[in-house]
């Protein structure tokens, strides 16, 4: 059964100004789309065919014979991960327990805030920066290329893709604004809420 883009859960332009329909048609319908054609194609023929999507990207971690198929099936997953982790009218602050443990973690928001964009910025060349959660402990990391926390047992509250396709056309070179975009007007606390509990 051969994996299938998944939909965008809004409207491509739903996210603007923050992040154009034009980001989208290339982002979405281009890379995304093409991570999912090549995941496919080197599927053809292997026993990983029939598992799911988060089974192959564990099983195929660290093996450098596969990572072809890692790379594309980390990345199919980190960037439907990623369109979940903005909403329209998004950004702001969380509340209930997710407030309190990024409290309980970083000092404040404020803080959070402030070492989730470094992290971002910082990342250098391709990559991704995550809130997670392990041993019970809220985190910022960053990962280079398709690299997640999938992979290294984590659990992924929420992700910004600070690879330039995500953000070049709205903002070239500014990759920090584009992540204050993000954290002000972009960021799904739902999301991350929802997988906290998960
Ligand atoms: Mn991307």
């Amino acid at each position: 059964m051969a994996f299938e883009l998944p939909p965008l859960p809004y409207a491509a332009n739903a996210l603007e100004p923050h992040m154009s329909a034009n980001t989208f048609s290339f982002h979405h319908a281009k890379h995304h789309n093409a991570y999912v054609t090549n995941l496919n194609n080197l599927l053809k023929d292997s026993p990983l065919a029939s598992k799911s999507l988060e089974e192959i990207v564990k099983a195929t971690a660290g093996d450098a014979s596969k990572a072809g198929i890692f790379n594309n099936a980390a990345q199919v997953w980190n960037h439907t991960f990623f369109w979940s982790s903005m909403k329209p009218g998004g950004g702001g602050k969380p509340a209930g327990e997710l407030a309190a443990k990024i409290d309980a973690a970083f000092g404040s928001f404020d803080k959070f805030k402030e070492e989730f964009k470094n992290a971002a910025v910082t990342q250098f060349g391709s990559g991704w920066a995550w809130l997670i959660e392990e041993g019970g402990q809220l985190k910022i990391t960053k990962t280079g290329n398709a690299d997640t926390p999938l992979a290294k047992g984590q659990k992924a509250l929420l992700t910004v893709d600070v690879w330039e396709h995500a953000y070049y056309l709205d903002y070239q070179n500014r990759r920090p604004d584009f992540v204050q975009a993000f954290l002000d007007h972009l960021a799904n606390w739902d999301f991350a809420a929802k997988n906290l509990k998960g």
